[in-house]
């Protein structure tokens, strides 16, 4: 695919081609593990790509085939969290996960090899997870002195179940792309090297449907478990679609207008 740069970052790589936006962790050498640095451009690309109209479904993947991501980079785990070239210690991918489940449009991990710790819970958060067949999924958090008890846990569970949401954090076992079809943690398993041909695939159908309906039902998965974020979102979905109303116009021009607003031949839907 002829894939054009967007921007250049010094951890991540990130580029367009006909609708799609791929982000790409691109620490090869540390199985793609992140650092502050890596979270912040993932921040910085997924808003870009967020904000940028030719964009409808985002790639997120780890460059090479051994490794979508392998979590935290413990050789930067300080105290308090991941220490970024500022010194200061963070868990910034935890802002990362919320943006990655807010952005109105779909996020499809692309897997191939390990998709670990941290790099595992990014891979959950995703709306769809396509995998290589060489992927290998888990977590190691109570292994390494760390653990994610937000997504990393509830999300887990609402996928695979509780038990085996338990049975993942508590042994750190690794699972094969088989079984992590299984149990429903990924859409599809695919050979290596038709990984990124299915997951464009997938894009482009995803690109050919409505972008409102789908902006409306990622909301809606949303709503079911995030509470009042996720009311908040699928609310502020129904103000946009307010807004584009004639209704809606004739409240604001009102105001603009300094005259009362005539409501009186908008329809009352019983
Ligand atoms: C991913 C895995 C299973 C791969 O194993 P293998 O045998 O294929 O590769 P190897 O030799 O372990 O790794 C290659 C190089 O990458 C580094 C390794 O240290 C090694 O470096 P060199 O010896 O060549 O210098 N590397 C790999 N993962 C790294 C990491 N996460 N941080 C720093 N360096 C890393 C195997 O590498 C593995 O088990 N990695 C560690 C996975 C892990 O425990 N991740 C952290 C979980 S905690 C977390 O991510 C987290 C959280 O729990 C809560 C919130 C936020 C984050």
């Amino acid at each position: 695919f002829a894939w054009e740069k967007i921007k250049d970052y010094e951890e991540i790589k990130f580029e367009y081609y006909n609708g799609i936006g791929k982000i790409t962790i691109n620490r090869p050498h540390k199985r793609n593990a992140f650092t502050p640095l890596t979270v912040i451009e993932m921040i910085d690309a997924m808003t870009h790509s967020r904000y940028d109209d030719r964009i409808g479904v985002i790639i997120l993947t780890g460059e090479g085939p051994d490794a979508f991501c392998s979590g935290g980079d413990q050789s930067v785990r300080g105290h308090g969290g991941y220490v970024g070239k500022d010194g200061v210690a963070r868990l910034n991918v935890l802002d990362l996960q919320k943006l990655i489940r807010s952005i109105p449009k779909p996020v499809i991990a692309m897997v191939a090899g390990y998709a670990i710790g941290g790099g595992h819970v990014l891979h959950v958060v995703c709306d769809l997870s396509i995998a290589a067949e060489n992927a290998r999924f888990g977590q190691t958090g109570p292994k390494v002195g760390s653990f994610d008890g937000g997504f990393g846990a509830s999300y887990l569970a609402r996928i695979v179940g509780q038990k085996k949401a338990r049975e993942i954090w508590f042994l750190c076992d690794q699972y094969n792309a088989q079984e992590a079809l299984d149990m429903g943690l990924v859409n599809k398993v695919v050979p290596l090297e038709k990984l990124e041909e299915t997951t464009v695939e997938w894009c482009e159908k995803i690109l050919e449907k409505s972008p409102i309906a789908l902006r409306m039902l990622k909301a809606s998965f949303n709503a079911e478990l995030d509470g009042q974020a996720g009311i908040q979102e699928l609310a502020g979905n129904a103000t946009l679609l307010y807004y584009l109303s004639d209704e809606a116009k004739e409240g604001k021009q009102a105001f603009l207008e300094k005259r009362k607003p005539d409501f009186s031949k908008y329809p009352k839907f019983p």
